[in-house]
């Protein structure tokens, strides 16, 4: 009989390895609107909308391709809410006994599709995701036998792999890194260029409908709602990234501005993580606009270095370390989650801004989300399962292999420095330098005690005294550590008591409460 091709929400690529081992004149693809994967986090309602509408015009477009497509939406009412109770409705209906599946993104999916051939006696081919540079069995070859993981070295590994901005042997330009010339702060001034956003068709206005009548607690705004959801959308977006943003993307990568969400950043995360784009075709055509000398070298191979670099060296911790990794928690953090997460209202403006864009567009950029909103929970002692839990929630690009390391790992060192090798703390110093938040904040960023002092200092201070058992043998630490000692008792002293004041403020947030 015919199988069945079991296409999840993240696996919206024509050449996904399971269609591509399908016939579509024998066989069914499966896909499916469930309440466990809308619910498992309390998702922002714009990346519910963004992922059920992205199924569903890939859904349309594999039928134009001539397959047969058994769609389950949501609002069905026999549908079981479960990918597994989904699976097994369908395979009655279609009278199958084997099942597609290219490898899922995250190891509950994984454990539960791993239970299918025992609990529904199917055959089940379980297919290399090689919408990836690096297997997961090619990541754990590498990382065996090493005393210590750093990216920059499997980065390397990546580009001698995909040719991409190498000279011969050597890398291009003579180094692989220029993040040196990448650290400038963005003026006010500047014309910023806006990323396309497509108007929503008829498709996603059903789904929009949907949505705000299935979830109306949810947090985030959900229009208005650009998002693309289909791969022509999706190359548009890319194509206007490249044109008027990826030139200066280098030198202002780490920036922050007010009101600003975007800036030189491509916006394109979410499609690349559903599958409408292609990381390593994303990747030739920057090296592209390289080589024909549209774009400086340290622009192109900075952006490079994140997609075959940092995503898949953060995808190869997760599947090397799970299931234990989502439990870290080195510095032993308990402290609950801030109601002003889910609810914006907070007068430090870096964390308002940060916090409210990302109800308004379910994104923020890399540095909002490691030295504002993850920076603050570290310093704060937050509980690192609930700040996971939040970022898995709040953004449109969030599936667990990427999050959970860039979270749990980069921003809380929860797995005690295996992802990174020191804390990304900072004070208000370094928001001050990479931003215009400080001017427009009630707080003053050169203070440390007082009434008007900005919350970062004495939270820093109070983070290295709290871990200094930890952290202090750390040689990347030694200097930090110096410049607490010779501030003196006393100081030292009154610092983590403006801390503790600070800290026994906030308020933990309420589930009963309504996020909105
Ligand atoms: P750009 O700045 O334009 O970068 C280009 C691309 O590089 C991105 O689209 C992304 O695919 C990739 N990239 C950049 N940095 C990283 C990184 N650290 N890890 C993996 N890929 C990277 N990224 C996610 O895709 N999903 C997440 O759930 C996610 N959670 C994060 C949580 C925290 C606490 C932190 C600090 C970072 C997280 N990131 C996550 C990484 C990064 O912030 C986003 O990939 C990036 O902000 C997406 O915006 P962009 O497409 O404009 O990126
Ligand atoms: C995130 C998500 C959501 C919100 N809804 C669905 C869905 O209804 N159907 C589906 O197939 N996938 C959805 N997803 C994505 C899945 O959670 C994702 O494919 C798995 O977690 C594996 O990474
Ligand atoms: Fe944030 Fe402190 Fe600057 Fe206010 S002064 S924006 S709280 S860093």
């Amino acid at each position: 009989g015919p199988a069945l091709v079991f296409i999840l929400g993240d696996q919206l690529s024509r050449g996904l390895a399971s269609l591509r081992r399908a016939d579509p004149s024998r066989d069914v693809v499966l896909m499916v609107e469930v309440a466990e994967e809308t619910t498992y986090v309390p998702h922002h309602k714009k990346k519910i909308a963004f992922i059920l509408s992205a199924m569903r015009h890939f859904a349309e477009a594999l039928r134009h391709e001539g397959w047969t497509v058994d769609y389950v939406r949501l609002d069905d009412p026999d549908n079981s809410a479960s990918f597994t109770g989904e699976l097994a409705r369908a395979l009655d209906r279609h009278g199958c006994r084997r099942v597609l599946l290219t490898e899922p993104g995250e190891w509950r999916v994984l454990e539960a599709a791993r239970a299918w051939p025992g609990t529904l006696g199917i055959t089940l081919d379980l297919l290399t995701d090689d919408r990836f540079l690096c297997s997961v069995a090619e990541f754990g070859a590498w990382a065996r036998g090493r005393k210590q993981l750093r990216m920059e070295y499997f980065y390397r590994e990546m580009r001698r792999k995909t040719g991409l901005l190498m000279a011969g042997d050597e890398p291009e330009g003579g180094q692989w890194n220029f993040d040196a010339e990448n650290r400038k702060p963005a003026r006010a001034d500047l014309f910023m260029p806006r990323p396309h956003q497509p108007e929503p068709d008829a498709i996603t206005q059903e789904v929009l409908d949907l949505v705000e009548r299935r979830f109306p607690t949810h947090f985030g705004r959900l229009t208005p709602f650009r998002f693309a959801v289909t791969v022509e959308e999706a190359e548009a977006v890319f194509a206007r990234f490249l044109q008027v943003a990826l030139p200066s993307f280098g030198d202002y990568q780490d920036a922050m501005l007010r009101g600003e969400p975007w800036l030189y950043h491509s916006v394109i995360s979410p499609y690349l993580n559903v599958g409408l784009l292609d990381p390593l075709s994303v990747c030739r055509r920057v090296e592209a606009e390289y080589r024909a000398g549209r774009v400086p070298l340290n622009a192109a191979e900075g952006f490079i270095r994140q997609i075959i670099g940092w995503r898949e060296y953060v995808r190869g911790i997760y599947w090397l370390k799970m299931p234990e990794y989502t439990t870290v928690n080195a510095l032993e953090a308990t402290r609950p989650l801030p109601d002003f997460y889910w609810t914006g209202q907070t007068d430090m403006t870096c964390l308002r801004e940060a916090i409210g864009q990302t109800r308004d567009e379910a994104y923020a950029h890399h540095i909002q989300r490691l030295m504002v909103t993850g920076n603050f929970a570290m310093l704060a002692g937050i509980d690192p399962a609930q700040v996971h839990e939040w970022y898995l929630a709040v953004y449109a690009d969030a599936f667990e292999w990427v999050e959970a390391p860039n979270t749990l790992g980069m921003s809380q060192f929860a797995d005690g420095g295996l992802l990174g090798s020191k804390p990304y703390a900072g004070g208000g110093n370094y928001i001050n330098k990479m931003s215009d938040y400080c001017s427009g904040c009630r707080y003053d960023v050169k203070q440390r005690r007082g009434r008007d002092a900005c919350p970062f200092n004495a939270l820093y201070w109070d983070f290295l005294a709290r871990n200094a058992d930890r952290l202090k043998g750390n040689p990347r630490m030694a200097q930090v550590y110096a410049t607490w000692a010779r501030m003196g008792e006393t100081e030292q002293t009154l610092t983590r008591q403006q801390a503790a004041a600070f800290l026994a403020g906030l308020r933990p947030w309420t589930p009963q409460a309504d996020p909105t």
